[in-house]
C-alpha cells in the first residue's frame, strides 16, 4: 500500500479583526438598544431583557481574546450585528472559493507544487457559502486544477474527514495530489446577538497538500501513519439553517437558523469523549501518550483542551505538547487544528510524532497520527 503524506499546508487569515473590548462594546450598545425599545414588555415580565456581555467572562470562559473576520462593520454595528457582505455576480469568484484559492496558493507554494499536478480538490468545511455548484469546483477552476472536486461537511471535524478522504482517494488510486481545504466563514452563521454564544468564533482559511510518497517534492514531510474517525448523535452543538426553511415561513429567521448549543453539557462530553477516543487510539498503535511531541488539537476551549491533555497524560500540558492558537483566532471550526499544525511544526526531527485531532457537532471527531520522515 502506498503511503501518504500531508507535504504542506496554508492560512488565508482576512484582514478585519475584532478584540474582546470592541466586540462587547458593540454587543452592550445592542442590549441597551434592544432593552430601551422592549422597555414596557420586560417592565411587565412578557419579554427578557437582555443582559451584558463581558470580556472578562469571555476570556476565563473560553480563552479567546481576539478574532479575524471577512467583514467586522456590519458585526459591530448595534442596528445590524452580523458581517455585511455584497451579493457577488455568478460571473464573479465566489467569496468562499476567494477565501479558499488564498489558502490553496500558499499551501502549493509551500509544498513546491503547481496547480496543474493537483487532481483532486476537497472543499471540507462547516457552512457552505450555496447549494451548488460545488465550491471545490469552482476553487478547482479558478487554480487551475485537473480531476475533480466535491465539498463536504461535518461541523468542525471537517478539515480532518477531509484529509481521510483525500487518504483514500490515494489509497485506491483515484489521486495522486489532493487539496483539503477548509474555508471556515464562521461570522455568517454566529448569532452575535445571543450573549451566551457572540465571542465564539472567527473566520481563517486552511489548506492542506496531500499527496502520493512518490509525488512528495520537499525533503520532509508528515506522514499519515494511522486515524482514526468518530461519530455520534447529539443536538447540543445545532444549526437548523437549510434548504428546507422557505418551507415554514414563519421560522425562516428563527434563532435556530443560525449556532446555538448547550455549552455546559457539550463541554462535559467532549472532555470524556474526545481523551478515550486518543487513548483508545494511541493504544491500538502500541504508542504512549508521552511518545507524542505534540497534538494539534480543535481549537474551542482553552479549558477544554487543557483537561483533555490532563486527562491523556496525568499532567497538565507544556504549552508546545498542545499549542493554542484560539486566543487570536477564536474557535475556527474545522480550520483549527489545521492552523496549530501550520504553525507549530518547524521544530520537528525525523521520526517525531504528532496527533491531529479534531471534535465537533455532530458530534464527530477524529485523531489522526503523523510521522516526520525526510526524503
Ligand atoms: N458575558 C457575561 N456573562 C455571560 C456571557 C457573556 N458573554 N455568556 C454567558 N454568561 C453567563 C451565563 O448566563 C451564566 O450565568 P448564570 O450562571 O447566572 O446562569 C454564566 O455566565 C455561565 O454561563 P455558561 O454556563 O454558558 O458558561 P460556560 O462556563 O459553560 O462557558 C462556553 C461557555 C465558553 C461556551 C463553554 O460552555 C464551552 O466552550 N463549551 C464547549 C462547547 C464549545 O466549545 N462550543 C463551541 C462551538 S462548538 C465546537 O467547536 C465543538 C466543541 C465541542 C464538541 C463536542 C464533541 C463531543
Amino acid at each position: 500500500m502506498p503511503e501518504v503524506y500531508i507535504a504542506a499546508s496554508g492560512v488565508a487569515v482576512p484582514e478585519h479583526q475584532i478584540t474582546n473590548d470592541e466586540l462587547v462594546a458593540a454587543f452592550n450598545h445592542y442590549m441597551k438598544h434592544h432593552n430601551d425599545i422592549y422597555a414596557a414588555e420586560i417592565a411587565v415580565g412578557s419579554r427578557e431583557a437582555i443582559q451584558p456581555s463581558s470580556s472578562e467572562f469571555i476570556e476565563k470562559a473560553s480563552g479567546i481574546k481576539n478574532r479575524f473576520v471577512v467583514e467586522k462593520n456590519g458585526i459591530l454595528d448595534p442596528l445590524v450585528m452580523h458581517p455585511l457582505l455584497p451579493e457577488r455576480q455568478d460571473n464573479e469568484l465566489s467569496l468562499q472559493a476567494e477565501f479558499a484559492a488564498n489558502a490553496a496558493r500558499q499551501a502549493l507554494r509551500n509544498a513546491d507544487l503547481s496547480a496543474e499536478k493537483i487532481d483532486g480538490v476537497i472543499v471540507a468545511c462547516s457552512n457552505l457559502q450555496r447549494a451548488y455548484p460545488a465550491i471545490a469546483i469552482e476553487v478547482q477552476a479558478a487554480l487551475g486544477c485537473r480531476g475533480f472536486a466535491y465539498d463536504m461537511n461535518v461541523a468542525c471535524s471537517s478539515a480532518t474527514f477531509g484529509l481521510h478522504n483525500a487518504y483514500n482517494a490515494i489509497i485506491s488510486g483515484t489521486a495522486r495530489n489532493v487539496l483539503v481545504i477548509s474555508p471556515e466563514i464562521t461570522s455568517g452563521h454566529q448569532e452575535w446577538r445571543d450573549r451566551d454564544c457572540h465571542f465564539i468564533f472567527g473566520d481563517v482559511a486552511s489548506a492542506m497538500v496531500v499527496q502520493h510518497q512518490d509525488e512528495v517534492r520537499l525533503s520532509r514531510a508528515f506522514k499519515l501513519r494511522s486515524q482514526q474517525l468518530a461519530t455520534q448523535f447529539s443536538s447540543n452543538i445545532r444549526n437548523n439553517f437549510g434548504f428546507l426553511n422557505r418551507c415554514t415561513p414563519d421560522t425562516l429567521l428563527a434563532r435556530d437558523k443560525t449556532f446555538y448549543q448547550n455549552g455546559r453539557k457539550a463541554f462535559k462530553e467532549v472532555v470524556a469523549w474526545v481523551s478515550e477516543l486518543l487513548l483508545d487510539h494511541l493504544v491500538q498503535q502500541e504508542l504512549l501518550p508521552s511518545q507524542v511531541k505534540r497534538f494539534w488539537l480543535h481549537q474551542a476551549n482553552l479549558n477544554m483542551n487543557m483537561l483533555i491533555m490532563k486527562k491523556l497524560l496525568g499532567y497538565d500540558p507544556d504549552p508546545l505538547q498542545a499549542p493554542i492558537i484560539l486566543d487570536r483566532f477564536a474557535n475556527t471550526s474545522s480550520a483549527g487544528s489545521i492552523v496549530s499544525f501550520h504553525q507549530y511544526q518547524d521544530d520537528f526531527e525525523v521520526g517525531e510524532l504528532g496527533v491531529l485531532s479534531s471534535f465537533g457537532a455532530g458530534y464527530s471527531a477524529a485523531c489522526m497520527v503523523l510521522e516526520l520522515n525526510a526524503f
